[in-house]
């Protein structure tokens, strides 16, 4: 879980007076007892470090510092120190409680003229529930009452918001799992729903990601799968397919090759792999009468249309035999109260960026619901999950954890 090298952990800095509770929002987002916690101020001298798996953004490092007004010699010294962990921030977190003055403002100007994006906690509401005058006018904090967990899930959400561009990236499409030179099946069915006269967005990404990789393709339908493996001399790296045909593709696979599909190397790159297949244990749990979140990331879905609002339904019935309700929910806004529902289904999330993705996993984790994507839920359901991320071992790890109930 640390195994990440700090370099590429995303450094949250906490920064503030003495006080102001920044030990215990640490202990509250680590979980754990990491900074000692006391009434009296200066109770934190040397910065504190603790590295965490930041789920689903990926590795972080928290920094606790002393407050920076401390006074005294040793005071200054601790100060000092705490002001070299600026250097180090990726993400700055400013804890304030019943004031916001000259301290605050210029802390927040440092880290502006930085260029270090900002979080404003406002911590201890309970015991100061009024901004404090001055505070920048515009800017929006967080809200927390740190000692009792209060503000948690806020906290988390606008990490996930304000963090910089490079560590929301995710992994290439396909390009990682390829050497120069390597053949890659790509199985497009043309049917209805295909788009008149070009390929659907994550064919042709994954295409230009091959040709990247230095690699070669062999594009097919999937009626002619089984004569073009048959014509090559050698077994290809991989077969990717679109998750509609899996089934008759994995039939027509020998076993020993790999094969995935479009919509997973989508949830790998746009969303998170192995929070997606967690999910898929979700499906196996669903009961009579329990309610499924159809979840489109945009309002165009001329292709998905007919996945998420009639056949993934209908697997999805036949699959657990249970009477299940689908309700749709297209647009960049994910409904307010998730606690309606058993499952979110998320579409393939060709039209939106990882941050979107990763912030609608968020809040279904927190609202304790299974979300799993399009191309996973497909595969789920034939039976083909185990197959179709063998590439991907940790992900079906997260998935068989969560089905056992030991995730
Ligand atoms: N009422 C209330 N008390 C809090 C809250 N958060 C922290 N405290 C208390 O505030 C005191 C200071 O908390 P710390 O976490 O040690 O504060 P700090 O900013 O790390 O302080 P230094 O290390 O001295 O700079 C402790 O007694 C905490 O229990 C809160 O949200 N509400
Ligand atoms: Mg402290």
């Amino acid at each position: 879980m640390t195994a990440a090298p700090r370099g590429m952990r995303l450094h949250i800095g906490i920064f503030g007076r003495r006080n102001v509770g920044k030990s215990t929002l640490l202990n509250l987002m680590a979980g754990q007892e990491v900074s000692i916690v006391s009434p009296a101020p200066g109770t934190t001298a040397d910065p504190v470090e603790k590295p965490m798996e930041f789920i689903p953004m990926g590795p972080v490092l928290w920094i606790d510092t002393a407050g920076l007004d401390d006074v005294g010699s040793l005071g200054e010294k601790r100060a000092a120190a705490a002001k070299r962990m600026f250097d180090r921030t990726d993400l700055a977190v400013i804890v304030f409680a019943g004031s916001w003055d000259s301290f605050e403002q210029d802390l927040n100007d440092e880290f502006v003229r930085r260029g270090v994006p900002i979080i404003y906690v406002h911590n201890q509401v309970d015991l100061h529930p009024g901004l404090p005058a001055g505070f920048p006018a515009g800017a929006e904090p967080v809200a927390m009452s740190a000692d009792r967990g209060v503000g948690k899930e806020e906290l988390r959400r606008e990490i996930l918001l304000r963090a910089p561009a490079d560590f929301i990236e995710a992994p290439p499409l396909i390009r990682d799992l390829l050497a120069p030179g390597d053949l890659v099946v790509m199985v497009t069915p043309i049917d209805a729903e295909a788009p008149r006269g070009r390929m659907i967005l994550p064919q042709m990404q994954t295409l230009r990601d091959i040709l990247d990789a230095d690699c070669r393709t062999l594009i097919t339908r999937e009626n002619r799968l089984r004569e073009a493996l048959s014509d090559l001399v050698r077994p290809p790296k991989m077969v990717v397919t679109d998750s509609q045909a899996f089934k008759r593709v994995a039939a027509a696979t020998p076993p020993e090759v790999p094969l995935t599909g479009f919509s997973i190397l989508y949830a790998r790159a746009r969303g998170d792999l192995a929070a997606f297949a967690e999910g898929a244990a979700g499906i196996g749990r669903l009961r009579d009468g329990d309610k499924v979140l159809v979840a489109e990331s945009c309002t165009h879905h001329s292709i998905e249309d007919d996945i998420g609002r009639n056949k993934l339904p209908n697997w999805i019935r036949r699959k657990t035999g249970k009477d299940v309700s689908f309700e749709i929910s297209a647009g960049h806004d994910f409904p307010k109260n998730l606690s309606a529902y058993a499952l979110a289904l998320h579409c393939g999330a060709c039209m939106t960026n990882r941050r979107a993705v990763l912030s609608r996993i968020m809040a279904a984790r927190a609202a304790g619901v299974p979300i799993v994507n399009y191309g996973i839920a497909i595969a789920y359901c034939h039976d083909l999950l185990d197959r179709a991320l063998r590439l991907f071992p940790e992900a079906y790890a997260a998935f068989e954890r969560a089905r056992s109930g030991t995730g």
